[in-house]
């Protein structure tokens, strides 16, 4: 397993190297050098979001078998395999920066890695399946579309192809909640019950404000952020507002409102002291999902033992070949 390296001083003269190519708009690859701090902080942005990946598939995992028709189930299961997808492909990304992703997944199972706030809430009914798709995924398009470009190469790569996917989820989850919104009084009650619980988390989903992001200055001076959290978290309400006025549902904030000069709609207070903690582990899920995680890992050792095994034999017939 490849450890985590111990920080080298870095070279003052290439850190001026480095950072002309950023100011130049150019992608940093994988071989080329870069300071190790800008390592360090790839490889917790990119390992969180794929955690965030694969932790995000257990909220909606639960309603699989609860989808109220074949069509909702097949695109059901075809969104959360994506997510399993996007997890696996941001693993592979982060170990283009020389860390092992098995570290990386034992920290967490450990607990002491960061996935999304955001999956950490229950779904109780079928309309949050709808609003997920609406909102989770919407924040995260409206957050990976910057970083698709990304000074890191195979993390804004990455980003590309995720954020096709992130639309396929997005239409799902808001035809579910349109075809709700339009529905029986029962479904409507439903489904804005539903809006009215993600809505908040929803927002948090962009981190700390700006005031109290310790790494947004340095990502966006290394471009690796493009926006800052608040930047994207109102871009994400602008969006939002006008789509919820359609499907006639109403957001659970009565200080929004439509500011003519900024061209803005502005927010009440987000409630830092829930997201704060959820982020110490306390949110309404946090030990069902680690628990949840803890659990696939443990199933699925038999199926990594025996890749592992597969593999060196392959490696011996070969070797046994050439010789
Ligand atoms: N939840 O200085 P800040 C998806 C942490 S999955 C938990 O602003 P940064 C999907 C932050 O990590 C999409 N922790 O940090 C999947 C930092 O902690 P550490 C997930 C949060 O990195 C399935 C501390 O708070 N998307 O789309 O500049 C189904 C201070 O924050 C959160 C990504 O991961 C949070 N919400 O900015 C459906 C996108 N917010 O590490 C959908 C990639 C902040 O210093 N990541 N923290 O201990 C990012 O864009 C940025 O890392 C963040 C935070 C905006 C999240």
């Amino acid at each position: 397993m490849t450890q985590t390296r111990t920080a080298p001083q870095d070279d003052p003269a290439k850190v001026a190297e480095f950072e002309a190519r950023i100011a130049a708009g150019q992608s940093i690859e994988p071989k080329d050098w870069m300071p190790e701090r800008y390592r360090r902080q790839l490889i917790r942005m990119m390992s969180q979001h794929a955690h965030s990946e694969i932790v995000g598939m257990l909220p909606e995992g639960n309603w699989i078998t609860r989808a109220p028709s074949l069509r909702r189930k097949i695109s059901l299961i075809a969104k959360v395999q994506d997510e399993a997808g996007h997890g696996l492909y941001i693993y592979c990304g982060t170990e283009t920066l020389g860390v092992d992703r098995a570290e990386l997944i034992q920290q967490l199972l450990d607990g002491t890695a960061k996935y999304s706030s955001i999956f950490n809430y229950p779904t109780l009914s079928w309309a949050d399946i709808g609003v997920i798709g609406w909102f989770v995924d919407g924040a995260a398009i409206v957050n990976q579309t910057v970083l698709a470009k990304a000074s890191y190469g195979p993390y804004a790569r990455a980003m590309i192809r995720i954020c096709k996917e992130e639309n396929f989820h997005k239409r799902q989850g808001y035809e579910i909640v349109a075809t709700l919104a339009n529905g029986t009084s029962a479904q409507k009650a439903m489904v804005q019950d539903a809006v009215n619980r993600w809505w908040w988390p929803s927002l948090m989903m962009f981190g700390p404000s700006d005031a109290n992001s310790p790494n947004t200055a340095e990502l966006i001076k290394w471009k690796v952020k493009r926006r800052t959290n608040d930047e994207l978290r109102q871009r994400f309400v602008n969006l939002t507002v006008p789509q919820a006025a359609a499907v006639n549902l109403t957001l659970p904030d009565p200080d929004l409102a439509y500011d003519t000069e900024s061209e803005n709609w502005s927010f009440g207070r987000i409630d830092w002291d829930e997201f704060n903690q959820v982020l110490r582990g306390n949110g309404p899920c946090n030990r069902e999902r680690l628990a949840a995680r803890r659990k696939a890992h443990d199933d699925g050792a038999w199926v990594r033992e025996a890749a592992s095994a597969y593999a060196a034999k392959q490696r011996a017939k070969q070797a046994s070949e050439a010789a």
